[in-house]
């Protein structure tokens, strides 16, 4: 295997993320690295739905099980198995059991949904996911009256994941959760392609969720275990910063980051096309997903 872990991280490479991980005090220099991209860029008045190039959304990622850099995943995921593959769904449901990803992909909707995408880190993409919602995988399970969240885990499998062995402050395997009703959301997806292609390695192969109106890290990647509770699940990021990253982490222009604004955010894109364009509340949904959080403190649960 020819992974090998960066321990001399690159401006290019350094992330928001990432630098709280590699215990790195170099705040100043993360700011500037995203800053510096958009110097002498016009603000574009719009926030379209122009799906990115496929290029962009396969080369540019997030998935520290393979690394901290952006092209590490593209680089490395292509180790990880992906057949056989299975979700556990447990907890609170009548009807618990494994569910094979081929019986997912022959019984489940593929539907093309183009997301706008928004990491924590200040950029998006636009990207056309396929795939079916969450909600209609959940109702074959039959879920209890009592359950209130939905906690999601991804593999742990440090033999193809070299980022799990090398630890990085993070108690894999990497963990996210939602709301019940927020994972009943007709918007939430279960994504398995992207393009219209089997979904990609670095992106979450062969499965993974799509929450469009949360910040990025909160769509894990490659989801082997889901599990209904009546109690607020424990998720990666929340855990390592609670400060900085909530556990509900709804998109929100008027709610800095401690260390940047959100108010903007870079469309990733090659040379000439990237650009800066405003942040939308809830990330272009809030007619859909307002009414999830009437008379929450937006603020204080972020
Ligand atoms: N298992 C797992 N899921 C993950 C991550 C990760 O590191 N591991 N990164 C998250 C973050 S921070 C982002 S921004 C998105 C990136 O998704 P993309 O690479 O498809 O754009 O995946 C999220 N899901
Ligand atoms: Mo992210």
């Amino acid at each position: 295997m020819t992974y090998r872990f960066k321990t001399d991280l690159t401006e290019n490479d350094v992330t928001p993320e990432a630098v709280f991980l590699n215990r790195r005090q170099v705040i100043a220099g993360a700011g500037a690295a995203i800053g510096a991209g958009l110097a002498g860029q016009a603000m574009a008045a719009g926030n379209d739905l122009e799906p990115n190039a496929y290029e962009d959304i396969t080369a540019y990622n997030n998935f520290y099980e393979f690394g901290w850099g952006k092209d590490d995943p593209s680089r490395y995921a292509g180790q990880l198995t992906t057949t056989p593959w299975s979700i556990t769904v447990d907890g609170m449901v009548d009807n618990p059991g494994k569910i094979d990803m081929e019986d997912i992909l022959a019984s489940m909707p593929s539907e093309e949904r183009i997301y706008r995408f928004r990491c924590v880190e200040a950029w998006s993409m636009v990207v056309p996911w396929n795939g079916f919602s969450l909600s209609e995988l959940l109702a074959r399970f039959d879920i209890q009256q009592g359950a209130k969240y939905v906690a999601f885990q991804t593999l742990l499998r440090p033999e193809e994941m070299p980022g799990q062995t090398a630890g990085g402050g993070i108690d894999w395997p990497y963990r996210e959760g939602l709301r019940l009703d927020e994972a009943m959301h007709p918007l939430t997806m279960m994504a398995t392609g992207l393009y219209g292609k089997p979904m990609p390695n670095q992106n979450g192969a062969p499965i993974r969720l799509v929450v469009p109106w949360k910040y990025g890290f909160k769509s894990i990647k490659s989801i082997v275990r889901i599990t209904l509770t009546d109690t607020m699940p424990v998720t990666t990021w929340n855990t390592l910063i609670p400060r900085e990253y909530g556990f509900y982490s709804n998109v929100n222009p008027e709610v800095d980051h401690p260390r940047w604004s959100q108010a903007t955010e870079r469309r990733v894109g090659s040379g000439l096309f990237a650009r800066k364009v405003p942040t939308l509340m809830f990330n272009g949904y809030e007619d859909e997903v307002a009414g999830l959080y009437a008379g929450m403190d937006l603020v204080q649960n972020y």
